[in-house]
């Protein structure tokens, strides 16, 4: 894809945004590439995916402002749209997805980043919704993940104030998980981690996935009888025999078996 570079190590892809000139800000080609890639990912086959930008500068510098412009009622709200869909995309896919933020991630790039199961970051990264000072709210989701994220008060106050925080403070609030010193260092650690969890079970990854993102939409009654359903979902299948048989078995040397996933 033009704006978006895609490789498969394994059983882990990685996504990169490549519009450096502009800083990996999304206008709609990017969004589209971004969409059509995910799209594509073969979900049989890939277990966990890395999203990251171009360059050591910048993960997402925002939407593009120059395209947003001239945009009017209409056409904001459909671009807001356009963004939601494809961030929902990558919030509901199937496998886990890890935001690798490696310098800006502003606007449209906090929100793809939110849109992720997991933030690690490097030391130069910095985090942000300051669309109050172009006059428009967050449109691609941060008015409501960031809230969900680092709790009301502190999105409240980042959202209202339009004021961008450094990596140390994002890891203290609970944005990242991590901060790491480099982006060198930051995709070897985004590399590591998307391995440790490909080397899990992957029907049971992907239904923790699913039980933990639809179970905080509900209450805690509906929020257990989902967890019951996708645990159930996991007996009988070839993992859970082979995971639990090693554990009988004492054989630590047998690894899970690869199962194709069935509930896409
Ligand atoms: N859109 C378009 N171009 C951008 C963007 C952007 N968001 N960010 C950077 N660029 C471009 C610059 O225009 C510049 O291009 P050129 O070289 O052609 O002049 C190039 O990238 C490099 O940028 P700078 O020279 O500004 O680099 P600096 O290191 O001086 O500054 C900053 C880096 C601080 C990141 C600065 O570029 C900046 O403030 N960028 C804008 C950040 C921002 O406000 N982001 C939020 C945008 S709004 C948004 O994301 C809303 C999402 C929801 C949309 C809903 C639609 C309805």
């Amino acid at each position: 894809m033009g704006y978006v570079n895609y490789e498969v190590n394994g059983y882990v892809a990685k996504v990169t945004i490549n519009r450096p000139e502009a800083l990996n800000a999304l206008n709609g080609d990017v969004l589209k590439d971004l969409s059509d890639t995910f799209d594509a990912i073969d979900t049989d086959a890939v277990r966990c995916v890395i999203v990251t930008g171009a360059g050591e500068k910048s993960f997402v510098a925002g939407a593009d402002i120059g395209a947003m412009s001239t945009m009017t009622k209409a056409e904001g709200e459909q671009f807001g749209k356009y963004g939601n869909d494809i961030f929902r995309k990558i919030e509901t896919f199937p496998v886990p997805v890890i935001a690798a933020v490696n310098g800006f991630a502003l606007g449209g790039g906090n929100e793809l980043a939110m849109s992720c199961d997991i933030r690690i970051c490097s030391a130069n990264a910095m985090f942000g919704q300051p669309e109050v000072g172009l006059g428009i709210t967050p449109g691609f989701g941060g008015t409501q993940r960031l809230a969900r994220i680092i709790g009301v008060g502190k999105a409240k106050e980042m959202v209202y104030g339009g004021r961008n925080i450094k990596a140390d403070e994002a890891y203290r609030i609970g944005l990242v998980n991590a901060v790491y010193e480099n982006v060198e260092e930051l995709m070897a650690a985004a590399d590591k981690m998307a391995m440790g969890i490909a080397s899990q079970a992957p029907i049971a990854v992907r239904n923790c996935k699913k039980a933990m993102n639809e179970g905080l939409q509900v209450d805690m009654d509906a929020a257990i009888v989902i967890e019951e359903k996708l645990f159930g979902d996991c007996f009988e299948t070839e993992d859970q025999k082979a995971g639990m048989g090693n554990f009988l078995e004492k054989d630590k040397s047998k690894k899970l078996k690869v199962v194709p996933f069935k509930n896409k």
